[in-house]
This record gives C-alpha cells, structure tokens and sequence, in this order.
C-alpha cells in the first residue's frame, strides 16, 4: 500500500492523457451488464463447483487460455511496471471469476480451514505490538471524514475478517456473489491447493488478463471507459472521502457485472486486487522468456514466508486521482500475513 510521489505524479499525467478529470462527472455513465449471466442473478458457484473426485481436475469455473508469448509490464505505467519483458507462457486454465464468498464458504464448510485474520496475530511478526492487542484482525477502509495522511484511511479492525468484511456487525449475507475478501495469501494457497490448483504467477495473471488485446491500456482498449460505460468496479468521486459509484457499485461488486475481456475472464481489473504466487521485485527482471511459471517461487522467500508477494489489478479503491492501477500492467507488494479488505484472488490449474 505504498506509493511514491513519481506514483502521483504519472496518475495524474494518466488522467490527462485519457481526457479524464480529477473527480470527473460520471453523468451519463451505465453500469455494464448488469443483466448477464453473472452479476445479481448469480448463486456465486459454478456448476459442479468443488475438489476432484477421481483423478480428472474439477475444472468447474475454469477458462482455458492458450499460452502464448507476450509483453509483460509496461513503460507508461508507474515505474514499477517496467522495464517490459517478452515472456512466454504456456496454457493453462484460470477461474472465469474472482473467487466469491459462496465459494471460498464451501472450502471452509468441507475443511474447517481458518483464515489468519480468524487467528490471533502472531507475536513475531509484529514486534513492539503488546499482547492484548494481537487479537484477529483485518484491514478495513474507513472513509475519512476530514483530510488525512495518505493511508490513513486503512485501520486495523479486531473482528474484521472474510465473513465481516467491514468488521464486527458487518456479514457476508446477500454478498455470497461477490469476490472474498480479507484472506492472507496463505489463505488464497490453502483454498487453491483444496481445489488441486495453484495461485497464477504475475505473468499468467496479466498474460490472461490482457485477453490477447497485446500493448493495452485496458482489458479492453486504451480509454477508461469504452462507448461510454464503465468497464471495471472502481471509484469516483473525491477519494477518499466520496465514491459517487457512477459505476454501480461502492464497495465490491457481484462478480461479472462488467463485460468480459477476450478470454472470457471477468473482473481482472477493479473490483478486488489479486494475488498471485510471484515474491515482490520492484522492476520486472530479467529471468528469461520461457515458462516464468517454472521460477523458483521459494528462492527468494523470508523467513516464515514474510516475501511480500505481487497483487494485481487494482481494486473498487482505485480512481482516477489516487491510484490508477486498475490495469493488467499494474502491480503493488503486498505483505502476505495481511488480509484487507480490497483483496480477493483467482485460481489456475496448471496442465504440465
Ligand atoms: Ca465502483
Ligand atoms: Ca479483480
């Protein structure tokens, strides 16, 4: 959650490329596909969703991507985003959704699993914390109410996990379509490897969320908005004081109330950030073209597994006056102890 001022800066030089304003007026603006098969109609789980029964994968929910080489990172973006790599990848399938409340509720129900935001924080990672106050907790986005420090938004909620996604008195009810939240990416691991799968590298993740539309901006072009409808859950409005939801939804949105992208894949960019398996590097490196997914992921991993990990696609937080980062190219480290409220993932099933 950190950003720099060179950040701000090219945010806002974004904006003026694209024609948009600080705080534009979204007059006019449509919700997108409000009426697919996705979105409010939607239970949350794909048909026949759960773990294998035989030796074949479940594949439910899955989309198949065909590998390919392309560009990852870009050179517009925020400096971390550079310096762009040919990479190639090969197929693979990945969830057409982010993981939903109904579905990641059905991995606890048939394994007891719990979350870390659920447990007591742990002593060591937050040396200097006294005792009392390492009770469950998550990251939640408490609108301020007069001006702030950047971030101070952010508060640490005892009570706050994936089934009180605002903390205690919140609930999950009626919100079994949208993304899960609060999950640490131990997490995001434990739920995959339930299913036989894995969290994508940042290379699938943005090679399936670019939907073979190579060099764009966006999932869907190089505008923000595409004949004049939103495309992705983000904020308008005055961050972080106002979310004028011009585009539907404040907060986290059903999953697949915006179109697809080529490959079918819903909801890359915006509504919940992502994780996936690759350790933080603040520039992409050269590691070579070929299967970045055959990386050693461990290598460069902390004691205890503390190697923030890269997320991807921005989130409902992100507008056009803060953080323009609900695009494939963008990526931000995040801590993997650490569940937010912003925070959600999707799955592949590697087909080696
Ligand atoms: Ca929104
Ligand atoms: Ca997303």
């Amino acid at each position: 959650m950190k950003a720099t001022e060179a950040a701000a800066r090219w945010a806002l030089a974004a904006v003026l490329a694209l024609g948009g304003a600080t705080g534009a007026s979204a007059t006019g603006r449509k919700a997108a596909g409000q009426d697919g098969p996705l979105c409010r109609g939607y239970a949350g789980l794909p048909e026949g969703f759960g773990p294998a029964t035989g030796s074949a994968p479940n594949r439910a929910g899955l989309v198949a991507v065909k590998g390919g080489t392309f560009t990852l990172g870009s050179r517009d973006g925020y400096p971390e985003e550079g310096e762009p790599q040919r990479k190639r990848v090969r197929d693979f399938w990945i969830d057409r959704h982010e993981v939903t409340n109904a579905q990641f509720a059905a991995f606890v129900k048939a394994t007891g699993y719990v979350t870390r935001a659920e447990r007591p924080l742990d002593a060591w990672a937050y040396p200097g914390v006294p005792r009392e106050r390492l009770v469950p907790s998550s990251v939640v986005f408490v609108p301020p109410t007069q001006p702030t420090a950047a971030y101070g938004w952010w508060k640490l909620i005892p009570g706050a996990d994936w089934r009180h996604p605002r903390g205690p008195g919140s609930d999950i009810e009626g919100l079994e379509n949208h993304p899960v939240v609060h999950v640490a990416f131990e997490d995001a691991q434990a739920y995959a490897r339930w299913l036989g799968r894995e969290l994508p590298t940042e290379a699938q993740w943005e090679y399936a969320a670019r939907g073979g539309l190579e060099g764009a901006t966006y999932p869907w072009g190089n505008t923000p908005e595409l004949r004049g409808r939103a495309m992705a859950n983000s904020w308008q409005g005055r961050f972080p004081f106002e979310d004028d939801a011009a585009d539907g939804h404040a907060g986290t949105a059903p999953v697949g109330c915006f179109e697809p992208n080529g490959f079918g894949l819903v909801d890359v960019v915006g509504n919940a950030w992502e994780w996936t398996r690759d350790p933080w590097r603040d520039r992409h490196g050269q590691d070579g073209s070929d299967n970045p997914m055959e990386v050693k992921l461990n290598a460069a991993d902390g004691p205890r597994g503390t190697q923030p990990r890269v997320i991807k696609g921005g989130s409902f937080l992100c507008a056009p006056d803060f953080c323009v980062r609900y695009r494939p190219s963008s990526r931000q480290p995040q801590d993997p102890l650490l569940a937010t409220q912003h925070l959600g993932f999707r799955t592949v099933l590697n087909t080696r």
